[in-house]
């Protein structure tokens, strides 16, 4: 319950109400519901019927529903999908899965006449693999004069199967290829296309340490390893040197003696930069980690929501004429309500989001300016006589010689007396200065809330700061003229109409909410009230999209080790293992979008330094799907 109507809060708290009063027209044991429809009464008596929906001059300040912060932000990545143990690149489709390694650019002619510059010199007999690769593209640079005569290339060829026997033909063997080397497929076939040299093809888990092909011979194919590893520019060639031999001197035009020189044709090998992987234990090229730096600035911020003065009417403790004490001076306060509130930007990778308003409250200022009541009164838990700094009895800036107060009231003259307080209004609900609680206090020792009406005669009035009040005794009426009006038609606003000046307290105090206002602290002004940053870093191992099963992923080339806390973010639960199948992490729930795991021991450290881990959903909250998208080093 928001609001405290006088009736209900009445019914709820005393049930029955005994007056103070003894010489007014209100009866001494009158319920609260018969006082306030007296009140009633004679309000519509003196003034007419009341607008319905009236709201005596209060705005509608609702409060603020606050923003939560928002899920991090979407992290970078390229969607990835790993194939186990094939050397087929493109299109192979292996248990619906397909690779996407980004494919090397095609070789300019720049590049080509560059390498061929290195290749068309004579060369030595035999060269070492200074690439050490075990994932790598293999690209068509050049095919020269021979080049037609020569197919089946492969790579990884421990055998050795070069032919050593030359020229005495009847040494030759006829070699196959064997299990052990590994054939560039899908290669060879392309070569003499006319688009032959923008040919490219994936070695996985192959090797850089042997290249051989194939001649095709009258008497049988032969395998040659005559090959050639230059780093040119930066990038890795392989030149391979035709050979033939024959086979019979019937076949002696056959017949193709090695000129050590490694133009017939010539290779680009590419490090293969993806995921992906599920068997044995290669070298693979690990991308180097980046750092991602998240800067978190919350700015506080404070606006005037409302602002305004109020006028308060005790008539139920009257002890005059009923009529004259129908003044609005009894509690009189400027008030002035801020809305707190906190705006969050985040920056991060490059881009910054704000999120809020979030941690809203509300300051509600209080400047009191009189009162021209003698019981206890209080705004909100300030009671206002002692705020003051006087007794009970004591009416406070309401009284002139015009007023038609009986002598033995003591009255003052006093500065404004001013405090303020805070409080969190829940979304939805009334903020406005119509929420301040007033609360009078009746015989019984019972505090009774003016509450804001929504029927009736009000109890409170709320007018723009700096209007004047009447002073003590004197009905509204005879200081406003136009009020009557204003309670039959609220947008009259009857303090800008005829006034009786001499009926006002015109000695009214300097109130600082009106200074304020004047010196445009109007509403919706707005001022910063604080700022505070701080920026935390972490190291980025892996960011990409991942959702299924059996999903191999390469971690960036990071040193792993126990103590190290990793930070999944995604969602579903996940189970992590090695490329061997051995569970690492066996489950790492992402239900609130991330889910930090330590790494505990050096098994689990050397598991992931591997660089290859294969990532399933496991059964969850939403069953065992799952996502993916960033693994990072707190
Ligand atoms: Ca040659
Ligand atoms: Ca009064
Ligand atoms: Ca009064």
């Amino acid at each position: 319950m928001k609001k405290y109507l006088f009736n209900g809060a009445m019914a709820l708290i005393v049930g029955v109400f005994i007056v103070s009063c003894s010489h007014d027209d209100i009866s001494q044991t009158a319920t609260v519901d018969q006082m306030s429809k007296s009140f009633d009464e004679l309000f519509t008596e003196l003034y007419g019927p009341i607008a319905e929906n009236h709201n005596w001059g209060f705005n509608t300040v609702l409060a603020e529903a606050g923003v939560d912060d928002a899920a991090e932000a979407a992290t970078r990545g390229t969607t990835r999908s790993a194939q186990p143990n094939s050397n087929q690149w493109g299109t192979h489709d292996d248990n619906d899965k397909y690779l996407d390694w980004p494919k090397p650019a095609d070789i300019t002619d720049t590049e080509r006449a560059a390498v061929l510059a290195v290749f068309n010199q004579r060369g030595a007999e035999s060269y070492t693999d200074i690439a050490n690769l075990r994932d790598f593209f293999v690209q068509q640079v050049y095919c020269g004069p021979n080049g037609s005569k020569m197919n089946e290339l492969a790579c990884w060829d421990p055998q050795g199967h070069e032919v050593t026997e030359y020229p005495d033909w009847n040494g030759y063997q006829a070699y196959t290829y064997t299990t052990n080397d590994d054939i560039v497929n899908n290669f060879n076939a392309g070569k003499y296309s006319g688009n032959a040299e923008q040919g490219c093809m994936l070695m996985w888990y192959s090797s850089t340490s042997q290249w051989s092909f194939k001649t095709s011979q009258s008497g049988g194919e032969r395998i040659y390893d005559h090959w050639r590893m230059e780093k040119i520019n930066g990038n890795y060639y392989v030149g391979l040197d035709h050979e033939a031999w024959r086979q019979a001197p019937a076949n002696a035009n056959e017949e193709d003696k090695r000129d050590y020189i490694y133009n017939d044709w010539i290779l680009k090998i590419v490090p293969g930069q993806g995921q992906g992987g599920n068997s044995g234990t290669p070298t693979i090229v690990r991308e180097e980690p980046y750092t991602e730096t998240k800067t978190t600035t919350t700015t506080t911020y404070r606006k005037i929501v409302d602002l305004g003065r109020v006028f308060c009417e005790d008539i139920a403790t009257a002890t005059m004429n009923v009529k004259e004490d129908i003044d609005y001076n009894d509690i009189v306060f400027d008030a002035r309500v801020w809305e707190y509130y906190d705006m969050t930007y985040i920056s991060e990778n490059g881009s910054s989001t704000t999120y809020g308003p979030s941690n809203i409250y509300y300051q509600y200022d209080i400047n009191l300016l009189a009162t021209g009541g003698t019981i206890e009164e209080k705004v909100n838990d300030t009671d206002v006589h002692n705020k003051f700094g006087v007794g009970q009895t004591f009416m406070v800036n309401t009284w002139t010689p015009n007023s038609k107060a009986y002598g033995q009231y003591n009255t003052k003259t006093m500065e404004a007396a001013n405090f303020s307080y805070t409080k969190y209004v829940a979304a939805g609900t009334d903020a406005g200065i119509s929420s301040i609680p007033i609360y009078v206090k009746y015989k019984g020792n019972n505090m009774l809330a003016l509450g804001d009406k929504t029927s009736g005669a009000p109890y409170k009035l709320c007018l723009p700061v700096g209007k004047l009040w009447p002073i003590e005794r004197v009905n509204i009426r005879d200081a406003y003229p136009d009020f009557g009006s204003f309670v039959s038609s609220p947008s009259n606003t009857f303090y800008d109409g005829k006034n009786v000046i001499e009926n006002l307290y015109t000695q009214a105090p300097t109130s600082s909410i009106e200074t304020d206002k004047n010196n445009g602290k109007g509403i919706d002004y707005l001022e910063t009230v604080s700022t505070s940053s701080n920026s935390s870093s972490v190291t980025v191992v892996w960011a990409g999209s991942a959702s299924e099963d059996n999903t191999a992923i390469t971690l960036r080339n990071y040193s792993f080790s126990a103590g190290k806390t990793l930070r999944f973010y995604g969602s579903g639960t996940i189970r992590v293992v090695d490329s061997s199948s051995q569970g690492i992490f066996e489950s790492i729930p992402m239900s609130g979008g991330y889910c930090d795991v330590y790494i505990s021991n050096d098994t689990q450290a050397a598991a992931l330094n591997a660089g290859i881990i294969t990532v399933s959903g496991v059964s969850g909250s939403n069953g065992s799907s799952y996502t993916l998208t960033k693994i990072v080093v707190l």
